[in-house]
């Protein structure tokens, strides 16, 4: 499971274009994950949605994952589901799931990385790292200190969202998240392939040579 760039979908940041839109010119620019993120689309369409970013996954080698919604999960027949504290808890989404499906869980400190490992998660996410202006609620930036202790309590893939971008992904990387999740630093382009490209490069980079002064 290779989480290096993983893209959440959001029309609100995307410059007019659709989720599939921007699924599909993420993945030509390399995105290893795709999360498909809506919180006020009706179901219906929403399922529709997720079954075209669930061809174009399939097609690309690339993961794909639900934001929130088992069901829309299920019935698209993605790769997983993201939950977060509020969601569906870990284990009852274990239970209703098949043995292959992927579950996400985002934790904000290492008790709730251990508690997600514990109740059957298969990634972490630290919610969120920075400051981000893509998420209402999202609240203050952990921190690059907190990204290491949750390192420290869990073997679990982990992986980083919240303000992050080219300028600042090194030190998390050498914080040891295994991938970074983005909304802006690539939706919120023009160029979504090149965004999305040179992103990618920039985390093979972090990890093939680990900054100095991190
Ligand atoms: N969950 C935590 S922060 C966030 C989500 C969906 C938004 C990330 O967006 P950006 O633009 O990459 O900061
Ligand atoms: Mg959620």
């Amino acid at each position: 499971m290779a989480f290096d760039l993983y893209i959440v979908t959001d029309e609100a940041v995307g410059l007019g274009r659709s989720h599939t839109e921007l699924a599909r010119m993420a993945l030509e620019g390399g995105a290893d994950v795709i999360q498909l993120r809506d919180k006020t689309m009706p179901s219906r369409r929403l399922y529709q949605v997720a079954s075209e970013i669930r061809a174009l996954t399939l097609e690309a080698g690339a993961l794909f994952i639900v934001n929130d919604r088992v069901d829309i999960a299920l019935a698209s027949m993605a790769d997983g589901v993201h939950l977060g504290q509020q969601d569906l808890a870990v284990g009852e989404a274990r239970r209703i799931t098949p043995p292959d499906f992927i579950i996400g869980c985002s934790v904000g400190n290492p008790d709730e990385a251990e508690l997600a490992e514990a109740a059957g998660a298969d990634y972490i996410a630290l919610s969120p790292i920075f400051p981000t202006t893509s998420k209402d609620d999202a609240g203050n930036g952990h921190g690059i200190a907190t990204l290491r202790s949750i390192r420290s309590a869990s073997s679990l893939p982990l992986v980083a969202i919240g303000g992050i971008s080219r300028g600042n992904v090194a030190p998390v990387i050498a914080a040891g998240a295994d991938g970074v999740a983005v909304i802006s630093a690539v939706l919120g382009f023009e160029d979504v392939r090149s965004a999305a490209a040179e992103l990618r490069e920039a985390i093979r980079m972090a990890k093939r040579e680990p900054c100095p002064e991190c």
